[in-house]
C-alpha cells in the first residue's frame, strides 16, 4: 500500500525526488499534458454557448464528480511519477496547518515549491527550483489568463486575504450528506462536496466566517497567479493541495462507511443526476468509473494521518537496568 505523507513529515531526499521528477515530466512535456487535460474538462464552462444550455455540466467541477474526477487525475499523475521513482507518492499540504504564518509555511521553502511572486516582476516566483529564472518550468501564457508573460506566478494572499483555518474544515467534515439536488455550485445547495469544493459561502451559511470562497476555491484564490485559472496545475502545488482535498474526502468517507464498508450511499446521486456525475458514470478522459474511485485502499493508497489523530504507541522502556 503507497502511503502518501504530509509534506511536513518529508524528508530532504523525499523532497528531492519529489521535485526531481517533476522536472522531469517538465521536460519530457509529460506534465504539460496534465494542465491541458484540466484545462479541456473545464473548457466549455467558459465558452460562450455554455451558459445558455442548462443541461451542459463541467466533468470535475462545480458538482459532485469534483472529488472523484481529482481522484482520478492524482492517480494518473502519482503513476507517472512512479514510472520515474517508485518510492514517491504525492504528498499532501495540510493548509488549515499554515493559517497563522502562511507567507512562511514549510511548502514555500527553496527546497520544495518555492516562494511568492514578485510584484515588480508581473508576479514571477523568485525562489526554488520552478522559479522562472532557473528555466527548468516553462509556464506558457494562455490568452484567457489575466497574467500574460511567461513563467509561474503566484499572489499570495492578494484575491483571498487567509487561508482556511480547522474549523472551517470542520464545516465540511460535519456535513452528512455527500451531496443534495441540483447538484451545482450554488451557495444554497447543502452537502460534503459543495462544502469542500467551496461554493457554500456566507451567502449560503450566515455561520461562515469569512467572505468569498472557501476551502478549496479558497485555497487557489490565496495563492493567486497560475492557480487561478483554468489552467491551474501549472503550478505544482497544485497537486498537494488536490492530495489534501482528496485526503479529507477519504478521511469523511472512512467515517461515515465505517460499519458497513458500504461506499454507494455516501455518494450522491447514484442515477438521474447531471451527465458525468452519477455513480456509474465515467470519468473523461479516463475508463474509470466513479464507482471504482471510491475506496482508496482498494486503489491500493492511504494517508498518514497528523500526529493528534494517530494512536500514540505505548512506551517501551528497554533500559537494562530495570529488573
Ligand atoms: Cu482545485
Amino acid at each position: 500500500m503507497k502511503l502518501r505523507k504530509n509534506i511536513r513529515s518529508l524528508t530532504d531526499v523525499e523532497k528531492q525526488k519529489f521535485v526531481d521528477a517533476c522536472l522531469q515530466l517538465k521536460a519530457t512535456g509529460q506534465y504539460d499534458q496534465y494542465v491541458h487535460q484540466h484545462h479541456q474538462v473545464m473548457v466549455p464552462t467558459v465558452l460562450p454557448h455554455e451558459p445558455n444550455d442548462p443541461d451542459y455540466r463541467n466533468g470535475a467541477h462545480r458538482g459532485p464528480s469534483f472529488l472523484p474526477w481529482h481522484r482520478a487525475f492524482l492517480l494518473q499523475f502519482e503513476a507517472d511519477l512512479q514510472a520515474i521513482d517508485p518510492s514517491i507518492t504525492i504528498p499532501y499540504w495540510d493548509w488549515t496547518q499554515d493559517v497563522a504564518d502562511p507567507l512562511n509555511a514549510p511548502v514555500w521553502k527553496d527546497d520544495f515549491m518555492g516562494g511568492n511572486g514578485v510584484k515588480s516582476d508581473d508576479w514571477r516566483v523568485a525562489s526554488g527550483p520552478f522559479a522562472y529564472k532557473n528555466g527548468k518550468w516553462h509556464v506558457p501564457s494562455y490568452p484567457d489568463d489575466d497574467l500574460p508573460g511567461p513563467g509561474l506566478k503566484r499572489q499570495f494572499g492578494l484575491v483571498a486575504d487567509s487561508l482556511p483555518t480547522p474549523e472551517d474544515l470542520q464545516m465540511a467534515k460535519r456535513e452528512s450528506l455527500y451531496d443534495t439536488p441540483p447538484y451545482d455550485s450554488s451557495h444554497s445547495v447543502r452537502g460534503f462536496r459543495n462544502r469542500l469544493e467551496g461554493w457554500i459561502t456566507q451567502r449560503g451559511d450566515p455561520q461562515v466566517k469569512t467572505t468569498s470562497s472557501q476551502l478549496h476555491n479558497r485555497v487557489h484564490l490565496w495563492v493567486g497567479g497560475n492557480m487561478l485559472p483554468m489552467t491551474s496545475p501549472d503550478d505544482p502545488v497544485f497537486f498537494l493541495h488536490h492530495c489534501f482535498v482528496d485526503k479529507v474526502w477519504a478521511d469523511w468517507q472512512a467515517r461515515m462507511a465505517q460499519d458497513n464498508d458500504q461506499w454507494a450511499p455516501h455518494y450522491a446521486p447514484l442515477t438521474n443526476g447531471p451527465e458525468g456525475h452519477n455513480y456509474n458514470d465515467v470519468l473523461k478522459p479516463w475508463t474509470l468509473k466513479i464507482s471504482e474511485v471510491m475506496d482508496i485502499k482498494a486503489l491500493d493508497y492511504e494517508y498518514e494521518q497528523a500526529p493528534s489523530v494517530m494512536a500514540i504507541p505505548r512506551r517501551v522502556n528497554k533500559s537494562p537496568f530495570l529488573p
